[in-house]
Order: structure tokens, then sequence, then C-alpha cells
């Protein structure tokens, strides 16, 4: 009854939507199979607070997290990461599991507080948290798993908000720098692929704008939002010049960043009004970080504009001089790319003396895209390959990392493991990239899946699972378990992608015409 009502209503709103997703091409949905370039890394990750608990253990200095999922109200049913997944003493056991899967890189995130409890050298190294990380990769290594380490992943050190106001601040700029440059020299004899940040515009935006992510600052007019984007992209290009010009020649590794990049389709490709607002969208949420480091060196216009309006009540005007930008474009080794929903664009009319350029256009969504747990996250498959084409047409045909992409279920009873909604993602997705190299010869050297395990999502706390493997939290023990989706994510791994011909082809195109055609993902919902 349920399945034939949801039937019902999905015909209904495919019916009655008008979208045209512009050069709509009739193969835009077909199943290429085929095996990806030699050497293309395969990997999972995780993020220190997500993942490692033991918040105030060994010496480890508080950091905004921890202050803020302690303060009632920010994070749903008051989930906080203190224990999370216990990594912390269960990253052994979290090795094995990837070594069973056959992953041979992870993507996973060092806590700056648990290295410097008070964020900088001067208050003193914790030497716990580094033999902590020192084991983590040691283990990995042992199991011929090659590490790939982001430095912030969000858990900046509280000592560093309530002395300077965080990001806001750019006196932070030479604190990250020194913490760079303590990790390149301590792990980098054995670390070779580094991400300076974990999608700065997400933090920018929820941390300082909207408030809804720690620090939880609230401030409308955008204006610390943009001063902490600029700190950032002044840290980022400082830590890259630091590794370019003090490690690169011993340690041969690589430096990049992870930007959290969404696809914009215009509502109706033949109104210029439109169109033109979907290139703001992309400018804004894409471009503020993308366009300086591997644009144009500078920020889009769309950003510029917002500042000049700004600029009365800023203190700190962030427009670059020409040094600044010329150490920010050009300073990443790749572009790590977190993708994971494309929106519908239209035009939205402001009144240019009162509202910002931000506010001038509206995103929705198309009724037949499948919806995960999080309610932003849609399945759009192909808007993947058509990011992947702009980044080659727009950032200068960098090398490309994709550094996360992923689906997220619910906390149900019982748990969801034969996670097929998690699985025709994954699939759809890999397999888009997949066209994008063989197609549009964009030179994407990396897949990441996110997550290797369930752990805290940010504001939802436990309720949106992520992983290829099931933690309960309700268990002291956190066990781990593998849900489906693990399994096929192995045999991808093992195949290096979708082999042509014979069996697996036969094996996979069922598969796909699962996703595609029936309503498996539509139920779950
Ligand atoms: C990533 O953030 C994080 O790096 C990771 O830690 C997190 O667990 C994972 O994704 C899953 O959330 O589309 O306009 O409605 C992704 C954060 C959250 C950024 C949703 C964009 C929606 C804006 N994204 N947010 S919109």
């Amino acid at each position: 009854m349920l399945f034939f009502f949801t039937f019902l209503i999905a015909l209904t709103m495919v019916h009655c939507a008008h979208y045209d997703y512009g050069e709509y091409d009739r193969t835009r949905d077909d199943f290429r199979p085929g095996t990806f370039p030699d050497g293309f890394i395969w990997s999972t990750a995780t993020a220190s607070y997500q993942i490692e608990g033991a918040w105030n253990v060994d010496g480890k200095g508080e950091s905004i997290w921890d202050r803020f999922s302690h303060t009632p109200g920010k994070v749903d049913r008051g989930d906080t990461g203190d224990v999370a997944c216990d990594s912390h003493n269960k990253y052994r056991e979290d090795v094995q599991l990837m070594k069973a899967m056959g992953l041979k890189y992870y993507r996973f995130s060092l806590s700056w507080p648990r290295i410097f409890p008070d964020g900088t050298v001067a208050g003193g190294v914790n030497q716990a948290g580094v033999d902590y990380y020192n084991n983590v990769i040691d283990e990995l290594l042992a199991n011929g798993i090659t590490p790939m380490v982001t430095l912030y992943h969000w858990d900046l050190p509280q000592a560093l908000q309530d002395r300077y106001g965080g990001w806001v601040n750019e006196e932070i700029v030479e604190h990250y720098d020194n913490y760079a440059t303590f990790a390149f020299q301590t792990f980098g004899d054995r670390v070779k692929y580094w991400l300076t940040f974990n999608e700065p515009m997400v933090l920018c935006s929820l941390g300082y704008t909207s408030g809804e992510h720690a620090p939880g600052i609230h401030d409308p007019t955008s204006v610390s939002g943009l001063s902490c984007g600029h700190t950032l992209l002044k840290a980022h290009a400082r830590a890259w010049h630091t590794y370019n010009t003090t490690f690169r020649q011993l340690q041969g590794g690589k430096v990049g960043i992870a930007l959290s990049l969404l696809w914009a389709e215009p509502r109706d490709p033949d109104l210029p009004a439109d169109v033109s607002a979907t290139d703001r969208a992309m400018q804004m949420i894409n471009g503020w970080f993308a366009q300086p480091i591997f644009g144009d060196g500078d920020y889009p216009n769309v950003i510029k504009e917002t500042v000049q309006k700004l600029k009365s009540q800023l203190t700190e005007v962030p427009e670059f001089t020409d040094e600044d930008k010329s150490l920010i474009h050009g300073s990443a080794d790749f572009l790590g790319v977190n993708h994971y929903s494309s929106r519908i664009t239209s035009d939205k009319p402001i009144d240019i003396q009162t509202q910002s350029v931000f506010e001038s256009f509206q995103m929705t969504t198309a009724p037949e895209w499948p919806r995960g747990q999080s309610d932003w996250l849609f399945a759009v498959p192909w808007g993947l390959r058509r990011l992947l084409k702009y980044i080659k047409e727009h950032y200068g045909d960098p090398d490309v990392y994709i550094t996360e992409n992923g689906w997220s279920d619910g906390d149900v009873q019982p748990p969801v493991m034969e996670d097929t909604g998690r699985i025709c993602y994954y699939m759809t997705y890999i397999d888009e990239v997949l066209k994008a190299i063989e197609e549009d010869q964009v030179k994407v050297r990396a897949y990441t899946a996110w997550s290797f395990m369930d752990n805290f999502e940010w504001t939802r706390g436990y309720t949106e699972r992520f992983g290829l493997h099931y933690v309960n939290f309700t268990d002291s023990n956190r066990p781990r378990t593998p849900k489906q989706s693990a399994s096929f994510y192995k045999d991808v791994i093992a195949n290096n992608g979708f082999p042509k011909g014979a069996e697996v082809t036969r094996i996979v195109q069922d598969m796909w015409e699962q996703c595609r055609g029936s309503d498996t993902v539509k139920e779950e919902l």
C-alpha cells in the first residue's frame, strides 16, 4: 500500500515536472563498463572529531567541536564526539577491516589540539598525541595502506578560538603554519598526500555566517564568513609554500585542499536570467576558494562585488594584495573534490540596495532525484561528470582527487545493512567518474568513499549514517560490521572498476538496471 502510494506520487511528480536539463543527452544515464587507469587510487575517508573519541584523554586540548557539542541544543539528541567510534582505541581493528576490503588508501585527519593542546608550539607539544598518529600511520603502512592526511577537518583548538576569535583573525595563520610544519616534519617521511583544509566554504558559512556549526558565530552580514575564508586561503597558501620550499625535495609528497563543490544546472537553459543565476551560484559556492587557487588567482566577481558593498562594515577588508594573489595562485599540487549532490538554479530578483548578490538565486531539486537521509543529499550521478568537466575547463585542468562522495541512511531498527541506496549511489557516481576520464579526459586520479564507517555527523549527531561499515553506538565496544556496500566497493577496487565482457558486466549490468529502473532507492525513503 505504502509502496503503491509512493509510486503514485513519484509518477505524478515526474509527470508534472517541466525541468529541462540543458543539452539533455539520451545516453546520459547509460552504463559504461570499463576499468580505471593503472594506479588509480581507491580510498575511503573519515575525520578526527567524527571517529576518534577520547576527547579529553592523554593530554588532548579542547576543540571548538568539543565545546560546541557540549552546548545544549547544538546537536540532535545531544550527541557528542566524546566517544564517537572510539577509533583512538580501535584503530588497529579499523585497519584490519580496511585490509579486508582490499583498500590501499585511507584519508583521515589529525586533531590539531591532540598535538598542540592550546594550538601553539609555544604552548608545548603533546607527545601522546604524536605517538597516536605515528601508530596509526605505521599500522596503515604495515598493512599496505597509504595514508592521506587532512590537517584541518574543523576541530580548531578552543584556545585559539578564545584568544583570536578563530579564523576571522589573520594572526592564526602563523599558528596554522607552525602546526603544518610540525606535521610535515614529524609524519612526512611516511605521509605523501596532504590536504591543508577540508571544505573551507562549509566551515566559513556554517561556522561563521549561519552559526549552525562550531564555533557557532551567527553573522548574517557575511562579514565574518568572508574574513574566515580570506584567512583560510592565506593559511592554505602558507602551508603549501612551506612544504614546497622546505619539504618537497626531501619528502616528495603532494599537498592539496579538499573543496566542497556543487553542480548547479539552470532551471531553464533557454532563459538567460536562469543561466546567469546559475553562473553566480557556481562562482559563489565553488569559485570562492577554487578561483583564487586554481583559477585566475582572485575572488570571483560575485565575491568582490559583495566585499565592495560591505566595505564600510569591515575593519579588515578582505582584498588580496598582488603579493597575496601570487602566493595563493597555483598553491596546490592537486584539487581535492568533495562532491555529493546537484541543484537546479533559477534567478531571484533582489533589491540591490538592501540585499546581497548571495541572495540573487534560488536552488531546488527535481522530484525524481532519490533523496538520502540527509535533507540536502539527492542522488544526481550525471552532475558529477558535468562538474568534473567544468573543473577541467575553469580551474586549469588540475589533477583531481575525489576526496569525498557518499550516501546516508537513517538510524533505524533494524539497521540498513543491505544498503541498496548506497550501492546504487556509489555505482552510478563511480561510473560517471569513468565517463569523465575516458570521454572528457578529466585527470581524475582518485576516488574516495565517505565514509569508511558510520560516525558523528556534525549537527545531526549519530542520526545519519554514511558508513560502508555499520557502527553500533549503543554498545560500549562500538562494534563495526561491514554493510553490503562494503563488499560492493571491495569488488570495484579488486576489478579497478567495471571490467568489460564476461560475467562481471552481466552482474553489474543487472545491478545497474535495478538501480536505474526500479523503485529500490525511492522505497527506502
Ligand atoms: C562533508 O561535508 C564533510 O567533509 C564530512 O565531514 C561530512 O561527514 C560529510 O560531508 C557528510 O555530510 O546543498 O546547499 O543544501 C559536506 C557538507 C553538508 C555541505 C550539506 C553542503 C548543504 C548545503 N555539506 N551542505 S546545500
